[in-house]
């Protein structure tokens, strides 16, 4: 383990090793991709190499499930005390905390995100697994007294094997939030990160291994969406399959989750709402406002992509936000003073630059980036620059498409009606926010807000002890908190009789 770390490192800053294979765990065993295929995973600052990954098709996806439905019928995982559960899930929090630099670094070369957000995200990583090691040893269930002489009792039990498939903007994090859950809570997993963004995934689960977790309690394959991830969706032996991802894909996961009725939750995508009326403190929402599409490139599912001004305040605040955007210091995640970083993929970067297009033509006006950055040290990369829509009309594709980039379109509104009219106009429903001095109004305006994750005079803060999740098309059902814990188990009714006797129903 320490020696694939260390090439890492040393093929980052220049190296001359290739690094080994990034390989697959399961069944407790490190593996090729059956077909022996690998891919290059690359660093979206400069595109270079940084690590090779198993490429594993439906033949590794179907090994990996039926490890995780051995470990679950026959293995000793069910029976195992929360309680050592439990151990486990804090013991890779711990053994994460050791290492939390390598992670953060690592995350930073496999995402381009700036290294103080994968620090970030690498403390909520374990803080997550802490969350949810707290919740095994919880009080868990119900009791009714029913009409008979009956005592009624309600358990939740683990569903079984649970397929889960993440994207590649948190690689660690949407980790944590699939696996820590969907563990504390009994199951066994197959765990697909995203073909672009596999390197933290791989470490974890060698901490995984290190905790102690009996083998194929949790295994993670490699590979392609439309080959592994579609075979995880599909199969009948998975009993849930739970995604973070785009609309589109959620849809196909949906539709192929039908062969076995099997439990869904899907996290998907959004085009966020953040409102800002007249009387709002000025300096946090312009700060907010940037925090909100610019933090991690804009590649967030809940960024406030849409942001809807007041009349009388619109054009002094964008003034002022145009002049902080453009000062946003872009540039490769490693260097400390970056604040933002390159997009996941030259294929991503055409797509935003596309939709910049697209806004140009809609009649929409930039006023500020619009362009991709290509001078040296960034030609590369894919770097493209902070960029701001204004004078846009609620039905252009910029308006309600997630663009899924550092790119913020601004809308107008001039009452409290017409705020919440256009801040609903979405086929999504995932965040939103309100900037307002009126306690009353925040609450009005929030809670006629069709959307799951809402904040008031803030954007973005996120807590493990909070559900997460969207209204209409943002997805299905909760992550985080104890409503995250319940979608990972089955509910059961246990009716236990006082009086033992024969019902007397028949009379022969
Ligand atoms: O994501 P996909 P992509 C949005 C964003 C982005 C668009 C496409 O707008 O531009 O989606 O991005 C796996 N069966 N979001 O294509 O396809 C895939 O291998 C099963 C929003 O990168 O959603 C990866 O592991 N699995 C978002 C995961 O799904 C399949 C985060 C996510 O990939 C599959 C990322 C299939 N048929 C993109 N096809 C958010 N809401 O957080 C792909 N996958």
């Amino acid at each position: 383990m320490a020696e694939r770390e260390f090439q890492f490192r040393n093929f980052a800053q220049g190296g001359e090793r290739v690094p080994k294979e990034l390989q697959m765990f399961i069944g407790g065993q490190w593996v090729k991709a059956a077909s022996g295929a690998v891919r290059d995973i690359l660093n979206p600052a400069d595109n270079g190499t940084i690590a090779l990954a198993a490429e594993g098709g439906e033949r590794d996806a179907q090994k990996a499930i039926a490890a995780a439905k051995e470990a679950f019928y026959e293995g000793p995982w069910v029976e195992t005390p929360p309680a050592e559960r439990a151990r486990l899930l804090f013991a890779v929090a711990d053994l994460l905390a050791e290492r939390g630099s390598d992670f953060a670094g690592s995350e930073t070369l496999n995402t381009g995100k700036p290294l103080r957000e994968a620090v970030y995200d690498v403390n909520d990583t374990a803080a997550c697994f802490r969350y949810y090691a707290g919740i095994c040893t919880k009080p868990h269930g119900q009791t009714y007294d029913v009409s008979d002489p009956m005592q009624t009792m309600v358990v939740r039990e683990p569903i079984g094997v649970c397929g889960q498939i993440v994207p590649w903007n948190y690689p660690l994090l949407m980790a944590a939030w699939k696996l820590a859950p969907a563990l504390a809570a009994g199951n066994t997993v197959v765990f697909k990160p995203s073909e672009l963004t596999p390197v933290t995934a791989v470490m974890l689960f060698e901490l995984l291994e290190k905790a102690g977790f009996p083998g194929g309690v949790a295994n993670l394959v490699l590979g392609p969406g439309n080959t592994v991830g579609q075979a995880i969706a599909s199969s009948l032996d998975v009993d849930k399959v739970a995604f973070t991802g785009g609309t589109k894909t959620g849809r196909s996961i949906l539709e192929a989750s039908v062969s076995n009725i099997k439990q869904v939750s899907l996290e998907l995508g959004g085009k966020s709402p953040n409102i800002v009326f007249d009387d709002a403190d000025w300096e946090t929402a312009i700060d907010y406002a940037l925090f909100g599409i610019f933090a991690n490139q804009g590649e967030v599912c809940s960024a406030g992509s849409r942001l809807i001004l007041h009349e009388k305040i619109h054009d002094h605040f964008i003034e002022e936000l145009a002049r902080r955007a453009s000062k946003i210091r872009v540039g490769n995640g490693m260097d400390p003073e970056t604040e933002m970083g390159p997009l996941i993929s030259r294929e991503h970067t055409e797509k935003v630059l596309h939709y910049i297009e697209i806004g140009r033509q809609e009649g929409a006006r930039l006023i500020c980036g619009g362009h991709r950055i290509s001078a040296p040290p960034y030609d590369q990369g894919n770097f493209v620059e902070p960029t701001i829509f204004i004078d846009t009309t609620p039905e252009m594709r910029i308006v309600q498409e997630e663009i899924f980039g550092p790119v913020l379109v601004v809308q107008k509104f001039k009452d409290e009606d017409e705020a919440v009219r256009l801040a609903n106009n979405s086929i999504y429903g995932l965040a939103g926010g309100v900037f307002t001095g009126d306690g009353a109004r925040a609450l009005r305006v929030i809670r006629r807000l069709r959307a799951g994750i809402t904040w008031i005079n803030c954007y973005n803060p996120t807590y493990n002890e909070a559900p997460w999740g969207g209204y209409k098309q943002s997805g299905l059902g909760r992550e985080l908190g104890t409503f995250g814990y319940e979608e990972y188990t089955e509910v059961k009714q246990i009716n236990i009789n006082l009086s033992v006797a024969p019902s007397g129903w028949f009379k022969g």
